[in-house]
């Protein structure tokens, strides 16, 4: 290399490379620039490595000119270094502020679902009354679920049709909470005043008034002199509690194994009040199954039939929940839907 030429490149090189320093962006373009203009492979190396052949005098003046170069490129260097990591800095600070007066935010507090709060004012309407609380497993046996219910081996509640077996012989999903009747009973002498919440299990077509699964509370009062005007008393006091005394209550006769006589208790609909629409069919919603217990349950259990009556009845918890609620579709307290369920929050 003549020293002309390389002076010329010195030059350049020194012009190039306070450009390049000072339009690098971030560090690692700037550690590019320094390797790319002083690196071992940058024509300021080959300046210096081409010194040895040149004159004396050439060497010395080029020596210090390369020298200047290479002086002013590291301060460049370590000024734009100062500034690129400032910027970094203030970047990281800016990124990870954190703004005080931003209101937090307020975690959603949960609420019971709207079975639950209807069921617990069910079931508190009749502790208020002195009723206990009694519970039964929801896998029952037979003789519990029907034989001690009065429920004769050929009733059609018996056939895979309408009750849901497991693979355990003798067993099966309780289809009502009767069963409970029979669990206390078994476990205690009269007098008896119990409610018993629960869930029970049924092979049946869903609608918007049928579950497959669902939801009912059982009542059951033995003791002396017990008659059916106290079953129908008792009923009404507890349909006004929960319903107010605008919504009529209608007894029909009915037929249970496990009662004598027996009825059928429905609410005039929410909906339509008695006159017929989609929900209710015929203006009224059945919510319950009640009646005299049967002697001959009495004594599956032990009991003197002779010197105690009683009463029970049985309701379904969704269908209460229909009527108290105004929804006219069971299923939707299934689905989950939070826009539904958040109107319950804080019901009671
Ligand atoms: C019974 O289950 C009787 N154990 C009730 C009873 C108890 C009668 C004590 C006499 C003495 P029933 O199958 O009708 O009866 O059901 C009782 C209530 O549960 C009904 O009135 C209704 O409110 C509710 N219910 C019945 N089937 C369904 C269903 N598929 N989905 C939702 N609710 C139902």
């Amino acid at each position: 290399m003549d020293p002309e030429q390389a002076r010329r490149t010195l030059e350049t090189e020194r012009e190039r490379g306070l450009r390049a320093i000072a339009e690098a962006a971030s560090l690692e373009e700037l550690e590019r620039a320094r390797v790319a203009f002083l690196g071992r492979r940058s024509p300021w190396s080959e300046v210096q490595r081409s010194l040895g052949s040149l004159s004396p005098e050439a060497r010395r003046e080029l020596g210090r000119l390369a020298n200047e170069v290479k002086a002013a490129l590291d301060d460049a260097l370590a000024a734009r270094r100062a500034e690129l990591e400032a910027r970094a800095e203030d970047e990281l600070l800016r990124s990870d502020r954190v703004d005080v007066t931003l209101p937090g935010r307020r975690p959603r507090p949960g609420s019971f679902h709207p079975l639950t709060i209807v069921q617990e004012e069910i079931v508190a309407i009749f502790t208020r009354m002195g009723y206990r609380v009694a519970e039964g497993p929801e896998i029952e046996d037979d003789w519990h679920n029907f034989e001690a219910l009065n429920i004769p081996p050929d009733h059609p509640a018996r056939t895979m049709k309408d009750s849901l077996y497991i693979d355990v012989p003798g067993l099966l999903l309780r289809t009502e909470t009767s069963a409970v009747q029979i669990r206390t009973m078994e476990q205690q002498g009269p007098p008896v005043y119990v409610v018993a919440p629960g869930r029970v299990y049924r092979r049946e077509a869903v609608d918007a008034t049928h579950g497959s699964v669902f939801h009912q509370v059982e009542g059951l009062a033995v003791d002396e002199g017990i008659s059916f005007s106290d079953l129908k008393g008792t009923l009404e006091a507890f349909a006004r509690a929960l319903f107010g005394p605008e919504r009529r209550v209608r007894l029909n006769p009915d037929y249970f194994p496990f009662v004598e006589p027996g009825a059928q208790v429905a609410v005039s609909c929410f909906l339509c009040d008695g006159v017929g629409c989609r929900v209710c069919g015929n203006g009224w919603i059945e919510l319950l199954g009640a009646g005299m217990v049967h002697p001959k349950v009495l004594e599956n259990c032990g009991y003197d039939a002779e010197r105690y009556t009683g009463f029970a009845f049985g309701m379904g918890v969704e269908r209460v929940a229909m009527v108290r609620y105004g929804v006219n579709d069971l299923r939707l307290f299934y689905d989950g839907d939070v826009r539904f369920l958040e109107r319950f929050e804080g019901a009671a």
